[in-house]
């Protein structure tokens, strides 16, 4: 096993790769930016190291420093967590070459699986249900013509280099689709340095459902069920669960199974997510994989009773994964809302600054993971999640009625938080009744 593992990450994740790390024996180091100086998870680690000024890309985005750390400190391993460099495949290969374990796929998996079209044509050769569309690059607007006809309006063109919702655009007939074909490539271009774009039949109101997939370097891969994560804002979840309301059994096999044989073919030996849309009919279609461990993971830990980064740790290691798909069964209900310092009433507006007062929830059934305590200052360079509220219940009414009690206890002074939304949205009847899509909290709850 490793003796020390540096955490390349700040905040909730940090303090949650910190836990496992504690509890598995392993010596621990943080990295930190100026403007995280002083959070109180630092003093937990054995060791902290600064990495430089608080704006991202001279910290946590620095691969240069945070090798220095690394070789200063004298780890095995890396844990990248969620966001910053944690799907970056240049630096799974800096940490290769510098002889340490990045806690994650390899260079090759997470290039091929970053790339959407590299996706789609796996995903065509495991036999994971696709949208219609193209598997190769659509180079002119003429052949994007072509194809808009074949697979009939509306269609989406998406950033092959993309993920998380940018370079994509919708079109409703052609003259739609030529606009959005030049659009998509400028953003495409600007965003990733790579204009690549392709093609795919656009579902209207579909659900988000993704699969919780988790291997080792064995050959094993594991799914931990599915989670429901429709309940976004301009694609930035707010409320994830486990199950998805709508699933039975045979769905979540379903589902589960072309995702473990995407992974399967794909040679993938850590944590990671296949996500899908789902139409109205249950049929599914597979998106994209999400080659680190999830904000959301918490969700499907607490109805399969698994500790995914763990797992994640104990894989990277060489070692089996603790558990085999037969020992997995989900239990009861999840659901996780993501606190931001964010004001709701005023269009999502950040609320950084220094937290007055805090009240943790707590009780049956309540999990609060999070780094921050009365006293803490929000700092205002990094996203604006201050804590997940997880609950677990028997049924999802259980869960839902949990939520609302722990929403109601917990108390943060001296920022705004997306609390109340999240209550309003706990009590809304189309959410209670699981009758919900990506585009509900914005085209009905917030109007
Ligand atoms: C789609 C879609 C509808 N049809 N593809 C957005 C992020 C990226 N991962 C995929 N996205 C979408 N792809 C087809 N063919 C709708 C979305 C979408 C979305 C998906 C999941 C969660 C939130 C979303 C918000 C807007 C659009």
């Amino acid at each position: 096993m490793f003796e020390r593992v540096l955490i390349a990450n700040r905040g909730e994740i940090a303090l949650r790769v910190l836990r496992a790390c504690k509890e598995m024996a392993i010596g621990t180091v943080c990295v930190f930016s100026e403007s995280d100086r002083g959070a109180p998870y630092l003093d937990m680690a054995d060791e902290a190291i600064c990495i430089g000024p608080g704006p991202a890309r001279q910290s946590y985005l620095d691969i240069s420093r945070i090798m220095s750390a690394a070789a200063i400190a004298d780890v095995d391993a890396i844990h990248p967590g969620y966001g910053f460099l944690s799907e970056n495949a240049h630096f799974a290969e800096v940490c290769r070459s510098s002889g340490i374990t990045f806690i994650g796929p390899s260079p090759e998996t997470i290039n091929k699986l970053g790339n959407k079209t590299h996706a789609r044509q796996l995903a065509t050769e495991a036999g994971v249900p696709l949208l219609p569309g193209t598997t190769e690059n659509v180079e002119s607007e003429e052949e994007a013509r072509e194809i808009a006809n074949q697979i009939g309006y509306p269609v989406i063109i998406k950033a092959a280099a993309g993920g998380g919702g940018r370079g994509m655009r919708v079109a409703h007939n052609e003259a739609a689709l030529i606009t959005g074909f030049v659009q998509a490539k400028t953003e495409a271009a600007a965003a990733f340095k790579d204009d690549s774009v392709y093609i795919e039949k656009f579902l209207e109101n579909p659900r988000h459902v993704e699969i919780q997939i988790i291997g080792d370097k064995h050959g094993n891969v594991v799914f931990c069920g599915e989670r429901d994560c429709s309940m976004q804002r301009r694609n930035q979840k707010l409320v994830e669960e486990a199950p998805c309301p709508v699933f039975t059994p045979d769905d979540r096999a379903k589902m589960g199974a072309v995702a473990v044989k995407l992974c399967e073919l794909a040679g993938y030996h850590t944590a990671g997510t296949c996500e899908f849309l789902v139409d109205k009919d249950k049929n599914f279609y597979f998106m994209e994989v999400n080659t680190r461990i999830q904000v959301e993971h918490p969700v499907s830990e607490m109805v399969t009773n698994t500790d995914l980064i763990k797992a994640q740790i104990l894989a990277a290691a060489g070692k089996k994964l603790p558990f085999t798909q037969s020992d997995i069964k989900i239990s009861g209900h999840s659901i996780e809302c993501r606190i931001n310092a964010e004001d709701p009433a005023a269009n999502f507006r950040p609320s950084p600054g220094r937290i007055e007062a805090l009240f943790p929830p707590g009780g049956p059934g309540v999990r609060w993971d999070s780094h921050v305590m009365s006293g803490y200052t929000v700092p205002p360079h990094y996203d604006s999640m201050i804590g997940k509220l997880i609950v677990h219940g028997k049924t999802r009414m259980d869960a839902i009625r949990t939520m609302i009690r722990a929403l109601k206890e917990m108390r943060v002074e001296g920022i705004k938080t997306t609390i109340p939304l999240h209550l309003t949205i706990m009590n809304n009847a189309n959410f209670q009744s699981g009758d919900v899509h990506i585009h509900f909290l914005e085209k009905t709850l917030l109007k």
